[in-house]
């Protein structure tokens, strides 16, 4: 399929770059476009492997560049309707995500996991859990290692945990997992997606070229994932943390259990975990489903999930400092997200918010805010839009800041003892910072510069 192809890579962030290197170590050259003209070409060159032919098309993209081109390996940050993906489709070539090109060379079985919230936590969970039985793990995906980094060491008998974002969804075309998973799905990228409906049926694409014989795994939970029990191609698993089904992975009283055939298996309890909050027993049930699908038997799940620690940027506790503790979420890039890390909070809070504008709305995030919220501070490009929606709402304690020193002051002076103060912006990063991770670290990086 690729072999004497003319391949462009669009995009050279973390997957542009990995997709380079692995056609590289593949033995084909390959080009890579790029928006930025400032773009390090020297820097990136140096991370390809000798030998390798690697030019690129820099700026404002030119539709004529499509012709010189066999097809295009498109990053997940550009969508599928700009101009470079548009030439590509328009020209009847190929349109593959860096998790095709990924899936192209890689060996094993695959389980993959998509949703609104909880795809880090899981797919980390899902990882250690697998790891605890096979010999050959891999983590990769939206998670921040591309999957394209490792698909050349993969052997028939890896094992491979893939978080799958829907920017990524939108370019698999035989991508197959054995087990998938859909964990939720509430409003988010919509400027991108432009409906719930065009967003809920990019995720389900995850199953789309799954059969009887391979699993998905669903939340009964939550309305839209149920109803994809009626649509997808593959053998369906429920979870629920709310109804004892008679089949799937349940929550009896507060033990986790799997309930196959007449088998009822108990797996362990919530009293044995250290993870915090509701949405996180949905993230267990979801990878007790999946790894059981993937083979592990159960000893080894119950282990794994009760070793298992949070992830970093996701409720994260960082330090107190002068009697008031600090939470990183950063990881809370859509109201729904947010919620879940308000909902953990236990003290009076001092919320930090606003960021990238994706186009939500923002008044259940206001009313989760369920009087604990002490003093709301924002900004970014949202500021304004999640001012006025919190002002309907009849809350006012609200600072505008203009930098993310700035709001991080703000609040060391609004905390007293006993105060919290949370990170969980309910929007992504982009325009301040390079992505949630570089933020939540900063956020660290300043909560030790108060202690001194
Ligand atoms: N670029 C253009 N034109 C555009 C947009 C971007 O040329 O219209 C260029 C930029 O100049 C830059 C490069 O593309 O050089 C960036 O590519 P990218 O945005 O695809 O980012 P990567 O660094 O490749 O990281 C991507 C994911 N980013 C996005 O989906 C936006 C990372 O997910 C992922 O970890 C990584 O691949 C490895 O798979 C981040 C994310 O925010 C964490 N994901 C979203 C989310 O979780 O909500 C989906």
């Amino acid at each position: 399929m690729l072999k004497g192809k003319k391949i462009l890579i669009a995009g050279a962030g973390i997957s542009g770059v990995g997709a380079a290197r692995l056609l590289g170590e593949a033995g084909f050259d390959a080009a890579i476009y790029d928006g930025n003209k400032e773009l390090d070409t020297e820097a990136i060159k140096k991370q390809m492997p000798d030998g390798m032919n690697l030019s690129f098309e820099l700026g404002e993209f030119q539709d004529a560049v499509a012709d010189e081109y066999d097809m295009l390996i498109l990053s997940p940050g550009i969508s599928i309707h700009k101009p470079v993906a548009k030439a590509f489709y328009d020209r009847n070539k190929p349109v593959w995500g860096e998790i095709e090109l990924a899936y192209y060379f890689a060996r094993g079985k695959i389980a993959a996991i998509t949703g609104t919230n909880g795809k880090t936590t899981t797919t980390a969970l899902v990882g250690n859990i697998l790891s605890a039985y096979y010999d050959s793990v891999y983590v990769v995906g939206n998670i921040g290692i591309p999957f394209t980094s490792v698909a050349l060491e993969t052997k028939e008998d890896s094992v491979i945990a893939a978080e799958i974002s829907s920017f990524q969804l939108e370019t698999t075309v035989d991508f197959k997992p054995a087990v998938s998973a859909v964990l939720n799905l509430t409003p988010d990228h919509l400027d991108r997606h432009g409906s719930m409906e065009v967003y809920g049926d990019t995720k389900l694409s995850i199953s789309k070229n799954q059969t009887k014989e391979d699993v998905i795994v669903l939340n009964y939970d939550d309305p839209i994932t149920r109803e994809m029990a009626d649509k997808t191609t593959a053998t369906p698993v429920m979870f629920s943390r709310k109804e004892m089904l008679a089949q799937g992975i349940v929550l009896d009283g507060n033990t986790f259990t799997i309930r196959d055939g007449d088998k009822e298996i108990p797996v362990c309890t919530t009293e044995e975990i250290n993870l915090l909050g509701g949405h996180n027993h949905e993230n267990i049930l979801a990878a007790i489903g999946i790894t059981y699908y993937m083979g592990v038997p159960v000893e080894s799940i119950r282990k794994a999930v009760m070793e298992f620690k949070a992830v970093e940027h996701r409720i994260e506790y960082v330090d107190t400092v002068d009697g008031v503790d600090y939470y990183n979420d950063s990881k809370g890039t859509n109201p729904d997200a947010a919620i879940k890390g308000i909902q953990a909070m236990v003290k009076p809070t001092i919320l930090l918010g606003g960021g990238y504008d994706k186009k939500a709305s923002y008044d259940e995030w206001i009313e989760s805010f369920d009087g604990k919220v002490k003093c709301l501070i924002l900004m970014g490009a949202t500021a304004e839009a999640i001012g006025e929606t919190a002002k309907a709402h009849g809350f006012e304690a609200i600072v505008y800041v203009d930098t993310f020193e700035e709001a991080m002051n703000v609040a060391r002076q609004k905390a007293s003892p006993g105060d919290a103060v949370l990170l969980s912006p309910a929007c992504a990063s982009w325009g301040m910072f390079k992505n949630y991770e570089v933020r939540g670290q900063v956020f660290k990086e300043i909560v030790r510069s108060f202690k001194g």
